[in-house]
């Protein structure tokens, strides 16, 4: 969902005459004024305005977005003897996907980072068409080692290692490529243009390592299974670890997650080439036989569980030793035109690591922004037991703040008559989130919501984001395990969101699976960073990132509203809402 539907519509079209490896981020490519990707080097024109602003009034705060230029995947992310490690797909030319590098950061604490040169970068036949996504993995002796996709002087997409060059070097600035690579070149039978993005490895009780490589046949995407004994000599698994009728998958992820009943499940996440979404889903995996079946509730595709349901790809997790949890990290991609990206001369943030569990009731992953961003909360204000009257178009502003374009709002929101719940419209049924949010947008009128944050709203309202519930009364009740008798939906309006009209504003939705008979509350909480809009909902049951440029609700022009266009009155039982400080990138020359 990272790309505007007139890219898509020419990548489809395009994607047929594209003479190398296959990636979506080649679509740039089609923009007449980047015939070709050296055209954009070094043009970057911060000094001119973007959407009638300053570059600079429109970059982050405190998502991870380095100085300049394009980025993409989070690549190799680890926690190594008191550092946390970023690397990220990288052009060093310019601000549009092209010169693939990873790209290094170094940080103590998640929030604030330290810019070091690229780590790994073509050098070689096995990468010298690009070094794209991979991971680190820590081998028993305490060595970390980075298995990368290179693109070779052929176009094909192999697997390639890398070590520090000094261990000692608490940053591991510098990485060595053995002259042994690649370790995974493609066999007769896999499809060389579309292998890549290996996972972490692990080791089996065997001694055995395995990771796992995206790759597809046809139509079917498959994680691809890989053994080694030495981390250097590697051969394919007799059957893959699992498979899907979902088109390629890239940025494979596998990992253990503690079960709420006691022992574990395994999460297997793929992101998807052709929708630019990702699943996951999560189940048993047979260390002995390598067959991992995921539980029965879950499915492949566009039913399956997200992580986000916004704009957020490629996405990455690692195990934070330090603080016994597992991180994740994710890209959001521009919502604006290449064209725009290369006048402001950067593209691409990375969402604030979110820390990510299973939930109690064992039915999905739970998600949270790390507690270290919290450290950039500043002046707070408070509202308590605020009833917001329904009838619609009902709103009150959240004043006191100095930069609601930088803040982080949690609120509760109480329904105080569930009853004005209107019918779950039986066409809905099987209808994902977004289908229904696109019919029942921010300003529709309903029974129980639309409530919810206006966000980067302007003085006369005309811009504002919409992140909001609605619930509905089910017709099927009966036949739901749980029993419950609503269906909340959350979704993020960005229709409003600004005056500039090449921006790609789709709604973004996701249901939240809650009883909320059972309280009449439900939670949300934004992250608002000028041109990233992050919510949570239902305590990290759902999340939706999305990226919006408005033109005049910038800086401290800026402002936060409570709004509720349903029938039955809701009331703010509380809301905290903070300025947030900006996150420190420094670079280390
Ligand atoms: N981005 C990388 C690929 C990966 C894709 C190239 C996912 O390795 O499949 O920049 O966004």
């Amino acid at each position: 969902m990272a790309i505007g539907r007139l890219q898509v519509f020419f990548l489809f079209g395009l994607l047929a005459l594209l003479p190398v490896a296959e990636a979506s981020h080649r679509i740039f490519r089609i923009f007449p004024d980047l015939q070709s990707l050296e055209a954009v080097q070094g043009e970057n024109v911060v000094d001119e305005p973007v959407h009638g602003k300053h570059v600079d009034e429109l970059r982050t705060g405190f998502h991870f977005q380095p100085p300049e230029h394009w980025i993409n995947d989070p690549n190799g992310v680890m926690y190594y003897k008191g550092v946390y490690h970023l690397f990220y797909q990288y052009n060093p030319k310019g601000a549009v996907w092209g010169n693939i590098v990873w790209a290094h950061a170094v940080s103590k604490d998640l929030v604030n980072w330290v810019m070091l040169d690229p780590a790994i970068y073509p050098t070689a036949p096995f990468d010298e068409n690009g070094c794209w996504s991979g991971s680190a993995t820590v081998l028993p002796d305490g060595t970390p080692v980075i298995m990368y996709t290179g693109i070779d002087v052929d176009g094909r997409q192999v697997q390639n290692v890398a070590y520090p060059k000094d261990i000692s070097d608490p940053y591991l600035r510098e990485w060595v490529k053995p002259g042994y690579n690649p370790v995974i070149a493609p066999d007769a039978g896999v499809n060389a243009t579309a292998f890549r993005d290996p996972t972490t490895a692990w080791r089996g009780p065997d001694g055995v390592w395995r990771l796992v490589v995206g790759t597809k046949d046809n139509h079917r995407g498959i994680a691809a299974l890989y053994r080694s004994r030495d981390f250097k000599r590697w051969a394919p698994a007799r059957r893959a670890l699992h498979s899907g009728d979902t088109g390629m998958w890239e940025c494979p992820d596998f990992y253990p997650v503690t079960s709420p009943g006691g022992g574990v499940k395994h999460v297997l996440k793929v992101s998807l080439d052709l929708k630019r979404y990702e699943y996951y889903t999560f189940g048993e995996y047979d260390h002995t036989t390598d067959a991992y079946v995921p539980d029965a509730t879950l499915a492949d595709g566009d039913d399956g569980l997200r992580y986000d349901y916004g704009n957020f790809y490629a996405s990455k997790t690692f195990l934070d030793t330090e603080k016994s949890r597992r991180v994740l990290w994710g890209w959001a991609n521009e919502s604006d035109s290449a064209a725009a990206d290369v006048r402001k001369g950067w593209a691409g943030v990375q969402a604030i690591p979110r820390k990510v569990w299973l939930a109690p009731d064992g039915k999905q992953l739970m998600q949270w922004p790390v507690a270290e961003i919290e450290s950039l909360r500043g002046n707070h204000v408070n509202v308590t037991d605020k009833l917001v009257r329904g009838g619609g178009g009902n709103y009150f502003e959240v004043t006191g703040l100095a930069t609601p374009a930088q803040a982080d709002v949690e609120a509760t929101f109480q329904v105080m008559d569930l009853d004005k719940a209107e019918p779950f419209d039986p066409a809905w049924r099987g209808a994902d989130a977004q289908t229904v949010c696109a019919a029942r947008g921010a300003d529709a009128k309903g029974g129980v919501g639309p409530f919810g944050l206006w966000v980067l709203a302007s003085d006369e309202l005309k811009e504002r984001t919409a992140v909001f519930f609605s619930v509905f009364k089910r017709d099927d009740a009966d036949d739901v395990a749980g029993g419950k008798k609503h269906v909340v939906l959350m979704c993020n309006d960005p229709s409003r969101s600004s005056y500039a009209e090449e921006l790609y504003k789709p709604t973004f939705a996701g249901f939240v699976d809650v009883d909320i008979a059972a309280t009449g509350k439900i939670s949300l909480r934004t992250l608002i960073d000028h041109s990233v809009v992050e919510s949570f909902g239902g305590h990290g049951k759902t999340a939706i990132l999305s990226r919006v440029y408005a033109t005049k609700a910038v800086g401290d022009k800026a402002r936060l509203f409570v709004f509720n266009n349903g029938e039955s009155d809701v009331k703010v039982t509380n809301l905290n809402a903070y300025d947030m400080g900006s996150a420190k990138i420094t670079t280390d020359r």
